[in-house]
């Protein structure tokens, strides 16, 4: 998978070259372009940004960088990732359709948004998929732009050692993951619950099913809604 960012912050998206994706790009499953969106401007002052149109608070994101990064950089056909709190909620199943993609370009925008007619233009050049975080404003789409990355890279055939692991995680079962504890079996009076020491295999799985049963009530009764595990939570409560 190839990976290209255009954001006014190249320092911002560092960490790529670290920890997880890092460890990807070393071997060799994705390929990280990080461009600096000024490259793109032509005046002395390397303006990305004007007053926006009809009047308002803040700054727009202009079209002309964009347009001759998206040239240069020959986005045909890719898949155009734009962070923005108006986009589709990031999900686990959003990170799974995104890690099917061939290419990635992540366009940042900072202050009040990027003009519509770059996204209008990348629509028609590739796909275009806005994507946000949650319902809270960030400063820019960096943040996000890497959290997106992360979840996506994580899913690529050949990047986690342990493919258990991916599919007992949180949100790919929709439920919550059940809490988990290691040695001592006593730490500061607080003991491991017993269960976990039984050896009895069906016990466990069926403790932490429970586990993740009530913990997704408790926290997040939206993913048991429509779920075939809210019936499942009423059954095993009752018991
Ligand atoms: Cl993707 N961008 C910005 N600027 N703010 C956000 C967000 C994204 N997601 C939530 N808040």
């Amino acid at each position: 998978m190839r990976l290209d960012y255009l954001t006014i912050f190249p320092d911002y998206l560092a960490p790529l070259t670290l920890s997880l994706p890092g460890k990807a790009v070393s071997g060799g499953l994705i390929e990280v372009h990080v461009h600096d969106l000024r490259r793109w401007t032509h005046d002395r002052h390397r303006t990305v940004d004007d007053t926006p149109y009809g009047g308002g608070a803040g700054m727009v994101m202009k079209p002309e960088p964009f347009g001759e990064a998206f040239d240069e950089l020959a986005i045909d056909g890719a898949t155009i990732v734009v962070p923005t709190p108006s986009g589709r909620p990031l999900t686990q199943a959003l990170a799974r359709e995104l890690a099917t993609r061939e290419r990635l370009v992540f366009c940042c925008g900072r202050y009040e948004g990027i003009d519509q007619r770059v996204l209008d233009h990348a629509a028609e050049r590739g796909e275009l998929i806005e994507v946000s975080l949650g319902d809270y404003v960030l400063n820019g789409g960096e943040v996000a732009a890497l959290a997106v990355t992360e979840a996506v890279v994580r899913l690529l055939p050949g990047f986690m050692g342990n493919a258990e692991s991916l599919t007992e995680e949180s949100h790919e079962a929709g439920l919550l993951e059940y809490p988990s504890y290691t040695k001592p079996a006593v730490w500061r009076d607080r003991e491991v619950p017993p269960v976990l020491l039984s050896g009895d295999h069906g016990a466990i799985a069926r403790w932490r099913r429970q586990q993740s049963l009530d913990r997704t009530a408790a926290r997040r009764p939206d993913l048991l809604h429509g779920a075939q595990a809210a019936g499942e939570w009423v059954i095993a409560s009752a018991v």
